[in-house]
């Protein structure tokens, strides 16, 4: 059955690029015939030190953002992570199929660990297998993401094949990373080489879900940018990473190509084109940020959703877990 898998980790409060690039999309993907599972995975929030009344409350405020976007409920699994026990079960498993080799070429370790990598959690080191088991624990075969997940799910195809193939089976099938839009990267607002990211120390560099109106169009006003007015075409904007920043989250916003875009600015400076941009970027969020608001109102009623997702959840992921183990020759007799 085709199973459609995403998670959020509720590590900061959510950006533009969240939005973007995978957020909006997710509801989009309901009644259209593969069951809908969607996850605020709380255990990789972890990987890095996570302060605890902080950590519960933004769990909520991811689930609050995904039914604000549209994820329902009762069309949809809605839960966090943490609830389903099977995800660390398998987890451990994958621990020992994939391989440290695979683990080092990963680029968002080398990025998070920086300089300081034998500081890391060893949860960090082990995120991929843990995002593995998220999909594969629901033998999900497509996972909407941004592009900066890409290798993460690749690694997650190359955990299927190798367990299948250790074992003589097909029992895990190869998930596809579903990245699509212009907004598949969106950049740092303060560095078109960084992707906006809700743990950036700037808050500068990112739009965060909950900007009121005023703070987002202070943010896109003093977006780095060029001093070349805007050219005629798409062409015109290699080597303009800020710049090709900006028209990608107006085309993304505006559902507008980029040469449609150019053609109505062209020959115009920032200073015409940032106040429209944030015009338009109010009016897309302003209304999510308000119905997250309305849902945050009520935590009790978030967490009795997250539970009975969880519930939900666990019921199609621990036979997989369980069945998986069986494969690996542990005995079941219970
Ligand atoms: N800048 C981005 N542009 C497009 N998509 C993005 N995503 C993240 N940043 C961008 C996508 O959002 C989903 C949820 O991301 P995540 O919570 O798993 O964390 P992440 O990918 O590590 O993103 P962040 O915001 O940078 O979080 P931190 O700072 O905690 O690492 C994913 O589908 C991701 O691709």
């Amino acid at each position: 059955k085709p199973r459609i898998f995403s998670g959020i980790q509720p590590s900061g409060g959510l950006t533009l690029g969240n939005y973007l690039g995978a957020l909006r999309r997710f509801a989009g993907f309901q009644g259209t015939g593969p069951e809908t599972i969607y996850c605020v995975v709380d255990l990789h929030a972890i990987t890095v030190w996570q302060d605890p009344a902080e950590l519960s409350r933004r769990t909520r405020e991811i689930a609050a953002a995904y039914m604000a976007s549209g994820v329902d409920p009762e069309q949809s699994i809605l839960f966090n992570q943490s609830q389903v026990a099977a995800h660390a079960e398998l987890a451990w498993l994958f621990n020992c199929v994939a391989r440290l080799g695979w683990m080092n070429r990963m680029t968002q370790f080398k990025d998070k660990a920086g300089k300081n990598s034998e500081n890391s959690s060893l949860g960090l080191y082990a995120y991929p297998s843990l995002m593995a088991a998220d999909i594969l624990a629901y033998r999900a075969t497509a996972v909407p993401v941004g592009d900066d997940q890409k290798q993460h799910v690749e690694l997650t195809r190359d955990i299927a094949a190798k367990f299948n193939h250790d074992y003589g089976v097909e029992f895990f099938p190869q998930p596809t990373p579903l990245i699509e839009g212009t907004a598949t990267r969106v950049m740092s607002l303060r560095d078109g080489s960084k992707k906006m990211s809700k743990s950036d120390p700037s808050d500068a560099s990112r739009i965060n879900l909950t900007d009121d109106a005023d703070t987002i169009t202070a943010k896109i006003r003093k977006a780095r940018t060029d001093a070349e007015p805007l050219p005629g075409s798409a062409e015109g904007l290699k080597d303009r990473p800020e710049a090709k920043n900006l028209l990608n989250i107006y085309s993304a916003l505006t559902g507008e190509s980029i040469d449609e875009i150019l053609g109505k600015f062209e020959g115009q400076g920032f200073g015409t084109f940032k106040p429209a941009l944030a015009e338009i970027a109010v009016d897309v969020l302003a209304p999510i940020t308000s119905k997250m608001s309305q849902f945050m109102a009520d935590p009790a009623e978030i967490d009795r959703i997250l539970g009975k997702g969880a519930t939900r959840a666990a019921e199609i992921a621990q036979p997989v877990v369980e069945e998986a183990k069986g494969i690996m020759g542990m005995i079941r007799s219970r």
